[in-house]
């Protein structure tokens, strides 16, 4: 297990806040308007974790409004000047980098190795990455504006990666921020925006309102907010896009996926097993573009099928500050539950159901590695975003019908294909369709590239060129007294 020492300065922090936590708005720690909190549990033991505030309208019009006051100085500020402060991000997630991963870890359940390894190191390096384009701004897009105020909403399950992924863009093109975290997972969210403040973030630029959907739905409907950027369920998706149609608010949408993990008959088998485990079982299959749906030509599905299962055996399910476990806890009860009964649904369809046998904690939420075996492709599992441990498996004959089964689905984040013969591939991968597709490969993440879906899978892309235009309007300059003065 964890040594005893190992979660000090995460709990310390806690407890200097009574592990009750305000909003954060213009740069300080306010109360709740209504004195509403909501209680936050650890996924790992189910024991009480933190209150976080309920966010309602007072506050939510409090937190646009210090944005918006913000918003002009920021913008003037100029690209040098925001660079300047997004380096200085960078370099705090870099200076409390063991805080925030062990603070992640408690929050989310997932395991410290990953929040170590990835989601601490990739969101410095999504601020990095941004705080250079900032410096390019004048220059790239000379004939561009920034938005104005944005209303961020992200999910639990990278809550600091999301938070780098939402607001790195929208600071560095002069944008403010309202940054609406999910209810199960809002501690990295708020630590940030805190040491934000101390690394010299102006008052306002970031303000983190937290709450549940109803906050997030009262962020939408400010009518102070110019652009709502959504990562999340594609039924709140939908409700996001109806209820900004009309309003002058532009939307980007990164929803659901079940994404398809292809191999052919002649793929290095080994490698893609171990693709497999990634594309599923990293973060306890809580990622949005997850190889979910394993389709694996009929000639080695057997072999695939053994090969898979020693291999399941091999994983270590634990708590998630335990460096040796490979997956931890999923986030919340009702996420459990739901993993369950979409388990069950699918046995009661008809798949073979295996699940890893190794030991598995009695409290919290956890849930084995799991396979479900013969799955019909009308089955509900394999239309449903199951978004937990859970693999489900069917077989093709030809590279069409892979192809076919591949795009049988109403989402479109991601892909993975898997041949030795590079022909077939680049041959089958511009036929799926889907924002991302990778070739003997999977969860391959830059933030120079960007990522976003297709279908109901949203619009929109964050990462890259295209997720800086997202934060910017394209502004035409004529007139003879304006080009007489440029
Ligand atoms: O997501 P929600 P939930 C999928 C996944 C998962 C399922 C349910 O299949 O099992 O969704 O998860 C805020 N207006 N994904 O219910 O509700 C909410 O407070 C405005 C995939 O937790 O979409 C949170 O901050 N905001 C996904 C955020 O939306 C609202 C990641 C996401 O929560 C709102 C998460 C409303 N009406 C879940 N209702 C991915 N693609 O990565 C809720 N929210």
């Amino acid at each position: 297990g964890p040594a005893p020492e190992a979660d000090g300065d995460a709990r310390a922090w806690l407890k200097r806040h009574d592990a009750t936590f305000g909003h954060f708005i213009a740069g300080k720690f306010v109360a709740p308007a209504s004195g509403k909190h909501l209680a936050t549990i650890e996924p790992a033991t189910g024991k009480a974790l933190a209150k976080i505030a309920q966010g309602g309208a007072a506050d939510i019009e409090a937190a646009v409004g210090a944005a918006r006051s913000a918003q002009t100085q920021w913008a003037k500020l100029g690209g040098h000047g925001r660079a300047r402060h997004l380096y200085a991000l960078a370099r705090m997630l870099q200076r409390h980098a063991r805080l925030f991963a062990v603070l992640e870890a408690i929050d989310n359940g997932k395991p410290i190795r990953e929040t170590r390894d990835l989601d601490v190191p990739l969101a410095a390096r999504h601020f990095l990455y941004h705080a250079g384009w900032a410096q390019l701004q004048e220059r790239e897009f000379a004939d561009h504006v920034p938005v104005g105020v944005i209303g961020q909403i992200i999910p639990w399950n990278f809550p600091l990666l999301m938070l780098a992924w939402k607001i790195a863009p929208a600071l560095a093109t002069g944008n403010t921020v309202v940054l609406k975290p999910a209810e199960f997972t809002s501690l990295t969210a708020l630590l940030f925006a805190e040491l934000a403040a101390e690394a010299g973030l102006p008052p306002g630029v970031l303000n983190v309102v937290t709450g549940d959907g109803a906050t997030g739905a009262l962020l939408v409907e400010n009518p102070d907010v110019d652009k709502i950027a959504f990562t999340g369920s594609t039924e709140v998706g939908r409700l996001i896009r109806q209820s900004t149609a009309g309003s002058g608010k532009s939307l980007t949408l990164e929803l659901g996926g079940k994404s398809p993990f292809i191999v052919f008959d002649d793929a290095d088998i080994d490698g893609a097993v171990e693709g497999v485990v990634d594309a599923i079982w990293f973060n306890q299959g809580q990622v949005c573009c997850a190889g979910s749906r394993l389709l694996l030509q009929e000639g080695i599905a057997e072999t695939f099928r053994k090969r898979l299962i020693r291999r399941m055996e091999t994983l270590r399910v634990g708590p998630p500050l335990d460096k040796a476990i490979d997956m931890g806890a999923v986030v919340a009860p009702v996420q459990l539950e739901r993993i369950k009964a979409l388990v069950e649904t699918g046995v009661k369809e008809g798949a073979e159901k295996y699940q890893a046998p190794g030991p598995i904690p009695a409290e919290g939420c956890f849930y084995p590695p799991t396979l479900l075996w013969n799955v019909h492709p009308s089955s509900t599992v394999a239309i449903e975003e199951i978004f937990g441990p859970v693999l489900i498996a069917m077989t093709f004959r030809t590279p069409d019908e892979a192809v076919m089964l591949a795009n049988n689905t109403r989402y479109g984040l991601a892909a993975s294909v898997w041949s030795e013969t590079i022909g077939l591939a680049l041959d089958i991968a511009p036929k799926l369709q889907a924002g991302v597709v990778w070739v003997n490969a999977t969860n391959l993440f830059d933030a120079s590239v960007g990522f976003g879906g297709y279908r109901e899978s949203g619009f929109g892309r964050e990462g890259g060129r295209e997720g800086l235009t997202e934060y910017l309007k394209p502004k035409a300059w004529s007139g003879r007294k304006v080009r007489a003065k440029l």
